[in-house]
């Protein structure tokens, strides 16, 4: 159930008892991610002073190591999810491997395991362009109670039990789904409370916008140059327009609320893409389907691809049906 202006804790409460897996828990996550990406949004955004803060490596008029964001928004978020106490195991983009949390309480009682993308597209805080968090939950599936190990991380997309993102733009806003649609919380920064904004968010059945870094065309495949043609032939409502910000968080978002689909196709010199499966493509798959549109790696639901390892990249085409479908026929006719 949802009610405009309802925060997102009042939201968590409210809507546990649809979660059906062990509802105090997950909420109890989200209620962290929120709290980390609370602190995380206060230090993109004073990014900017990093002139007067002093740049990453140096110390900052207080004397204070100034962190990389991303190292800083790595910590963040181990730590915050750490002493909860609420997962027992995390895996982040920025981490060779997974870590094993051991409940000091219990000995590993909790159930789920996140994977994180703690900010993606850093490279452009240095140019005040939005960046996000994105971040992938699933249940253990070795035996609670035990340490976890790599085949709780290596689980297909179609079994994460939530997954979100948390975007810092021209306002920060949280967009999850725990499998029941998806709905989006824009934060407050005077109260730091996050308020229900956009509830039930869904995907435009079709759109005009395409989102690729079309430097890389002459390395695409041909039935991927085909169809970027396509969007930009006269033709019915084309041409489309072309919109790539290099966060792929950003573009998502735009892409969802206005109709569009976001690419990064594997080519010649990137043979499996860029993006990676667990951190990126998994939890934007699930809440792309959740509102109603479609993620694939080509012919294949990325939701149902079978992880071989930590770091996997995988192309990857996201957004409205329509296009992501229309794609889909060009990829077809030579692969
Ligand atoms: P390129 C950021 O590094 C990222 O992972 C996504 O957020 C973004 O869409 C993409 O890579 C940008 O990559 O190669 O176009 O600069």
């Amino acid at each position: 159930m949802t009610k405009k202006n309802q925060t997102l804790g009042e939201f968590i409460i409210e809507n546990q008892s649809s979660f059906q897996y062990s509802s105090g828990e997950l909420s109890k996550l989200i209620n962290a991610i929120r709290l980390a990406a609370k602190v995380v949004n206060h230090e993109v955004n004073k990014a900017g002073l990093v002139d007067i803060l002093g740049a990453a490596g140096d110390t900052n008029v207080q004397g204070e190591d100034q962190q990389k964001l991303d190292v800083f928004a790595n910590e963040k978020f181990i730590k915050t999810l750490t002493k909860r106490e609420i997962v027992c195991g995390i895996a982040s983009e920025e981490e060779d491997s997974f870590i094993s949390i051991n409940s000091s309480d219990e000995k590993h009682q909790n159930k789920y395991v996140v994977l994180i993308d703690p900010l993606d597209g850093s490279s452009n805080v240095d140019v005040n362009v939005s960046v996000g968090t994105i971040f992938s939950i699933y249940r253990r599936v070795t035996p609670v109670g035990t340490p976890v190990t790599i085949d709780d991380f290596l689980q297909p997309g179609n079994k994460q039990v939530a997954a979100g993102y948390v975007v810092y733009g021209t306002s920060t806003m949280l967009v999850y789904t725990t499998g029941d649609g998806v709905n989006g919380f824009t934060l407050n920064p005077a109260l730091g409370t996050f308020y229900l904004s956009h509830p039930k968010m869904q995907f435009p059945v079709d759109g005009k916008i395409y989102s690729v870094n079309e430097g890389n065309y002459v390395h695409f495949l041909q039935g991927v140059k085909d169809y970027i043609k396509y969007c930009q032939k006269e033709e019915g409502d084309r041409p489309y327009t072309s919109r790539y910000i290099g966060s792929l968080v950003s573009d998502f978002h735009r892409n969802m609320i206005k109709g569009g689909i976001y690419m990064y196709p594997k080519s010649s010199v990137t043979q499996n893409g860029k993006l990676r499966l667990l951190y990126e493509c998994n939890p934007m798959a699930f809440i792309a389907e959740q509102a109603n549109g479609l993620a694939v790696g080509g012919k294949n639901r990325i939701m149902d691809i079978e992880p071989k390892e930590l770091h996997q990249r995988v192309p990857f085409f996201c957004g409205s049906r329509n296009m992501v479908e229309k794609l889909q026929e060009f990829l077809n006719k030579y692969h």
